[in-house]
């Protein structure tokens, strides 16, 4: 049940909205790019600045601190039974080049204000409450989305694979990882791992990065379901050679592989008969990368995702086999087709989402049941505690992209909102 102590009441919620804005505002300036747009990528000078700024906010609401082997980071507030298993909130502040201020960072210092709120109007946790940073959420630097979250749950294949992991300039991820203080002499990441059943519930605040909240002027959306994400590299393998004195039909254009492909996807997505089908290439590289001569290598990136996992699966097929067909049909090598990632979706917890739901009720904030086409952190939580995320409207949708926004106000709601949501899971 979901009953109160009678000195707690929801509308003694209060938010203090001017830190946080100034909180997010100050945060975005450790950035690899310039105002407004966020660039922060994992292990980078400026990700390790802004977790010593995380890191003392978490400091600063009387949470104990502890950071793990790849640097995801738990900031906790022990309640009166710490012996049960505890309510955790949390989400990321990487960020991909040249993008906004408020993906992840909303979830992350959204849920220190919410502990916050929380002292400030006299809780008493039962449950112990634990804010999480998740170490990189973002693809960016090693390919591999919710590296951290995706860790915790427990990936021995992800624990194996980081062993030998490089990035763009063949930098490996122990190396990075050390430089940035973590995996401090161990190659072993499976001290990470966390048990299934870890906390009675994991609840992430996110900006929904859709239309459907502003569009519909609704303050609060209640997650059910997140997307089941896969991510593919591609590589082609032609001659090349001079632009202008090889004739066209001794040609084997590695770049106009790539081209086909990336049409190849757009056409079978679009063929899955769902508009939840979706699908892009985000990376795509041609080598030798000069204008005059034809190209002989080309990289591609493709993330495809669905809320039906078969439907996503089958589309994955269909790529492969067009990658097959088009390296035949124009003499190119098809030199990689490796499927980097290849997720279920996830529900969320019926009871996580009943907590959410009188949350919103009682603070008289209407909400809508949605499902979440951007992946999360709490993908990979739901694998190891029951899930629920909370979105707020940001501005037409925008993300990934400086354009990104969310209102003061919007993000006071959902603050509120998972103050209060925590604070039953708590007493639960
Ligand atoms: O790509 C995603 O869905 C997430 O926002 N990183
Ligand atoms: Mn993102
Ligand atoms: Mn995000
Ligand atoms: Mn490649």
């Amino acid at each position: 049940s979901h009953s109160f102590s009678p000195t707690f009441l929801p509308s003694s919620l209060s938010v203090d909205a001017q830190t946080l804005q100034n909180q997010i505002d100050e945060l975005s300036t450790f950035s690899d790019t310039p105002a407004p747009s966020v660039t922060r990528v994992l292990y980078t000078e400026k990700d390790v600045l802004a977790r010593r700024y995380i890191k003392n906010l978490l400091g600063l609401s009387g949470l104990s601190v502890r950071e793990d082997a790849v640097g995801n980071i738990f900031g906790r507030w022990d309640g009166s039974e710490p012996e049960l298993t505890a309510v955790a909130t949390g989400s990321h502040i990487d960020a991909i080049p040249y993008s906004g201020k408020y993906d992840g960072v909303v979830g992350v210092l959204g849920a220190i204000e919410a502990i916050n709120v929380l002292k400030r109007s006299g809780f008493k946790p039962k449950r112990s409450l634990e804010v999480i940073l998740f170490t990189s959420e973002e693809p960016t630097r090693f390919g591999i989305s919710c590296l951290g979250s995706r860790l915790l749950s427990g990936s021995e294949a992800l624990a194996e694979a980081l062993k030998t992991t490089v990035d763009s300039q063949n930098i490996s991820f122990l190396k990075a990882a050390r430089s940035a203080g973590y995996a401090k002499d161990q190659d072993d990441l499976s001290s990470v791992f966390l048990e299934k059943g870890s906390y009675s519930a994991f609840v992430e605040l996110h900006i929904e990065q859709g239309p459907i909240l502003e569009a519909e002027g609704l303050p609060i959306g209640i997650v059910t379901a997140i997307a089941a994400p896969a991510s593919i590299k591609v590589d082609f393998e032609g001659n090349g050679g001079h632009a202008g004195a090889v004739l066209m039909p001794n040609r084997n254009d590695a770049g106009l592989a790539a081209a086909e492909l990336a049409l190849a996807v757009e056409k079978h997505v679009l063929d899955s008969g769902s508009i939840d089908t979706v699908g892009t290439v985000g990376i795509l590289e041609l080598h030798p990368g000069a204008i005059n001569s034809i190209p002989s290598k080309s990289h591609l990136e493709i993330d495809t995702r669905d809320i039906d996992e078969k439907r996503r699966n089958n589309v994955i097929e269909k790529i492969q086999q067009s990658a097959m067909t088009i390296a035949k049909n124009r003499g190119v090598k098809l030199s990689e087709f490796k499927i980097i990632n290849q997720d279920p979706p996830a529900l969320s917890d019926k009871s996580v989402i009943e907590a959410m739901e009188a949350a919103s009720k009682e603070l008289n904030l209407t909400h809508k049941l949605m499902i979440s086409r951007a992946y999360h952190d709490s993908l990979f939580m739901a694998r190891i505690s029951p899930m629920g995320m909370l979105f707020i409207p940001c501005y037409k949708g925008y993300s990934h992209k400086p354009e990104e926004y969310a209102s003061s106000q919007d993000i006071a709601n959902g603050v509120k909102v998972l103050a209060l949501t925590l604070a039953k899971l708590s007493l639960s």
